[in-house]
C-alpha cells in the first residue's frame, strides 16, 4: 500500500511498512521479528498495523520462558534459592542454575531431592546395603554401595540388569535388545539370564538353531553311525547314550561280565595277567604280570625271576650256575660237584680224600663247606652235604 503523502514531498511507505529490498518503490510490510529482537527461546509475534510492533511471548502475562522473569525481551533467571521458602527438600540444599535449581540432598540423605521423593536416609552400606537395590533372592546380585565420606553412593545395576540402582534394577530383556527377528526359520527367541544380556534361539525337538544360517535344522542322531565298541565273536555290542540335543552321545560301559574293561570306544579285556602270560619257570616261579590301566590293552612283565635271565628274545632262560666262572661253581667248592637245574643248581659231595684219616684231619678231606661223617668215616667214610 504505497503512500506518498508527506510533508517534505519525500515519498515514504507507511508506518509498519518499509521498500522492499532491492528497489523499485514498492512498500511491503516490515518483518519486525526478523533480528530477533525477543529473549532466546521467546516466540516473536508480529502485531497487525498501524500499530505495528511486535509482542514477546504467547502469554503477555508471562513471556519469558520457565525459570526466566521480565518483558520477553529481557528476561533474567529466577533465584529460586534466594527465599526462605526454596522448592527443595528440608534435607537439600538449593543450588542456582540460569532456568531452574538443583536441590542436593545432605550427606547420608539420597534422592532427587524435592517433590514427594525428596532425599531419604541413605544409611551405611552395611545396612540394607545402604538403600541401593538388591535382587531379592539372588544374594550378592546388587547396586554397589559405595561410601565416600558420610555420603553412600549406589553403582550401576549388575550386568545383564537396567534401571534404577536407588529404585529397581530389572533384567535386561536380551530377546528385546536382539535386532528384530534375531530368531528366525521358526526358531523362538529365549532372554538369557543375567549377567548375560544376549539371547538364545529355540528349536523345535529334534532339532537345533544354526545361528550362521538363521534357522532351525535337524539334529543328527550322533548314535546313527555308533563308535561304540562292538564285537560279533564276543557277543557283546556297547550301548550308546544320546545326550541331550547338540551334545552329542557317549558309550556305555564295557561289559565287566564279559571279561572286558576301558571307556565303552574301545574294550580290552578285564585282566591279561590272569591268562599268565609272562615267563614261568620251574617251581612256580615266575616273572610279574601288570595289567595295563584302561583304556590301553595287553600287560607289563617284570624282570625275569631269580635264576633266570632275559633271552634276548622277550622270554627268560636258566642261569647256568655251573658254567665257568658261574655262582654255583663257587658255592659248591673243589669237594662238590655243581648240576645246574632250571631256576637254580645243586652241589653234590664229592668222595672223601682218602688220604686223611679222621674228621679232625683236615675235615676228613672234605670240603670245608661239606660234612665229614665222622660215625662212618673209616672203611667207608664219607663227605656228605649239610641240609
Ligand atoms: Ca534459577
Ligand atoms: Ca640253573
Amino acid at each position: 500500500m504505497p503512500s506518498f503523502a508527506n510533508t517534505t514531498g519525500v515519498p515514504s511507505c507507511a508506518a509498519g511498512y518499509e521498500y522492499a529490498a532491492g528497489g523499485g518503490g514498492a512498500c511491503v510490510k516490515t518483518d519486525v521479528c526478523r533480528d530477533g529482537p525477543c529473549f532466546p527461546g521467546v516466540l516473536c509475534v508480529p502485531l497487525p498495523p498501524p500499530a505495528g510492533g511486535f509482542a514477546c511471548g504467547e502469554d503477555p502475562g508471562s513471556p519469558c520462558p520457565p525459570g526466566y522473569e521480565g518483558d520477553g525481551v529481557e528476561c533474567l533467571d529466577v533465584d529460586e534459592c534466594a527465599g526462605s521458602a526454596t522448592g527443595c527438600s528440608p534435607r537439600a540444599t538449593c543450588k542456582n542454575i540460569p532456568g531452574d535449581y538443583l536441590c542436593e540432598c545432605d550427606d547420608g540423605y539420597r534422592g532427587v531431592g524435592r517433590g514427594p521423593l525428596g532425599c531419604a536416609f541413605s544409611g551405611p552400606c552395611s545396612s540394607s546395603n545402604g538403600g541401593c537395590w538388591e535382587h531379592p533372592s539372588l544374594p550378592g546380585v546388587r547396586s554397589e554401595c559405595t561410601t565416600t565420606g558420610a555420603r553412600t553412593s549406589c553403582g550401576p545395576c549388575p550386568a545383564g540388569y537396567e534401571g534404577d540402582p536407588e529404585g529397581e534394577c530389572v533384567e535386561v530383556d536380551g530377546c528385546a535388545l536382539a535386532a528384530a527377528g534375531a530368531c528366525s526359520g521358526g526358531a523362538v527367541c529365549v532372554d538369557a539370564p543375567p549377567p548375560s544380556t544376549g539371547h538364545a534361539c529355540e528349536c523345535p525337538d529334534g532339532m537345533e538353531y544354526d545361528y550362521e544360517a538363521g534357522l532351525c535344522v535337524d539334529i543328527i542322531d550322533p548314535c546313527d553311525d555308533p563308535a561304540c565298541f562292538e564285537d560279533d565273536a564276543l557277543g557283546v555290542s556297547v550301548e550308546c547314550i544320546q545326550l541331550a540335543p547338540g551334545l552329542g552321545a557317549v558309550c556305555g560301559p564295557c561289559p565287566a561280565e564279559a571279561g572286558l574293561k576301558g571307556d565303552g570306544t574301545v574294550c580290552v579285556p578285564l585282566s591279561p595277567c590272569a591268562a599268565n602270560p609272562c615267563f614261568v619257570g620251574a617251581n612256580g616261579a615266575a616273572a610279574t604280570c601288570t595289567d595295563a590301566a584302561a583304556p590301553a590293552d595287553g600287560y607289563v612283565c617284570g624282570p625275569c625271576p631269580r635264576g633266570y635271565e632275559a633271552d634276548g628274545e622277550g622270554s627268560c632262560r636258566d642261569v647256568d650256575e655251573c658254567a665257568e666262572g658261574g655262582a654255583g661253581l663257587a658255592a659248591c667248592g673243589p669237594r662238590a660237584a655243581c648240576a645246574n637245574v632250571a631256576g637254580g643248581f645243586n652241589c653234590t659231595a664229592l668222595p672223601r680224600d682218602p688220604s686223611t684219616t679222621s674228621c679232625d684231619d683236615g675235615n676228613g678231606g672234605c670240603d670245608p663247606l661239606v660234612g665229614c661223617c665222622e660215625g662212618v668215616f673209616g672203611e667207608a667214610g664219607e663227605c656228605v652235604r649239610e641240609p
